[in-house]
């Protein structure tokens, strides 16, 4: 299903579409339960104000506090969530960017993402892997749009390429995010370029690829699926958060 054109894309620009991957009776099936799951606050939920991004409500208490940003721990949510994330499908594509068997992690994404019109926040320019505790900062992201993503409605922007930099870590905040005010980077974000998704696209993006992302400012949620996938080889670190939840091989 995946030509080596698609292979060469992957590694060299850090990312792939698959448009069309998904039905869009599918992704609104999903949107339906996501929603349902907001209307109940099913948890586990990580919420806006709980990320303290730019825009976010200040605290769970404070006006929007209660904006939900993460429907957490997808897999174990709902059998047709796990299905999805364990699907062939997928794992074939995965398996031809990985190389090998392919594993996922419940530890990290692993979500529904919502960005809702009001109190949504903008999310800085990092890579993934910055809080992730492999052998090596190489796990793939599987992005399913459940919707449209475009600019106005908050869709990722990605650095084409930047999985491959070396980046020093003067080029980073305190919380990893690249530093918009020094000369050096503004180069690199001159390269960055958004990726609209139409509904059931998915994008696949490399954990050490830099992205980002605005805030949604129109007046209908946008929802997307997030998993994360490793290769047999790549295991993840004792002791740390990537390791506190057993990663499911897929079939
Ligand atoms: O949609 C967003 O705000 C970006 C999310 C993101 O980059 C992340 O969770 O790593």
């Amino acid at each position: 299903m995946i030509s080596t054109e698609q292979i060469l894309h992957f590694k060299k620009q850090g990312y792939l579409i698959l448009p069309q991957f998904e039905s869009a009776a599918f992704c609104e099936s999903v949107i339906a339960l996501a929603k349902d799951e907001l209307r109940q606050h099913a948890a586990p939920i990580e919420y806006e104000a709980d990320t303290q991004y730019p825009g976010a409500p200040i605290s769970r208490d404070a006006e929007g506090g209660k904006t939900a940003r993460r429907l957490l721990g997808a897999y174990a949510r709902n059998p047709v969530l796990a299905n999805w994330a364990t699907n062939k499908k997928l794992g074939d594509a995965l398996q031809a960017l990985l190389g090998t068997a392919v594993y996922l992690s419940q530890c990290h994404h692993n979500c529904i993402m919502t960005k809702q019109p009001a109190y949504s926040s903008r999310t800085g320019w990092h890579r993934d892997s910055r809080y992730w505790n492999f052998a090596r900062p190489e796990l793939i992201s599987a992005w399913l749009a459940l919707g449209n993503e475009l600019e106005e409605n908050g869709c990722l922007w990605v650095i084409p390429g930047s999985h491959e930099l070396d980046i020093s870590a003067q080029q980073l905040d305190e919380l990893q995010f690249l530093r918009a005010d020094l000369e050096h980077n503004k180069i690199l974000l001159e390269r960055a370029i958004p990726v609209p998704l139409q509904q059931g696209d998915l994008l696949l993006f490399h954990s050490n690829l830099f992205h980002a992302a605005g805030r949604n400012t129109t007046d209908i949620t946008k929802f997307s699926m997030v998993f994360t996938y490793r290769d047999a080889t790549n295991l993840p670190k004792p002791g740390t958060r990537s390791s506190l939840q057993p990663d499911i091989k897929l079939m």
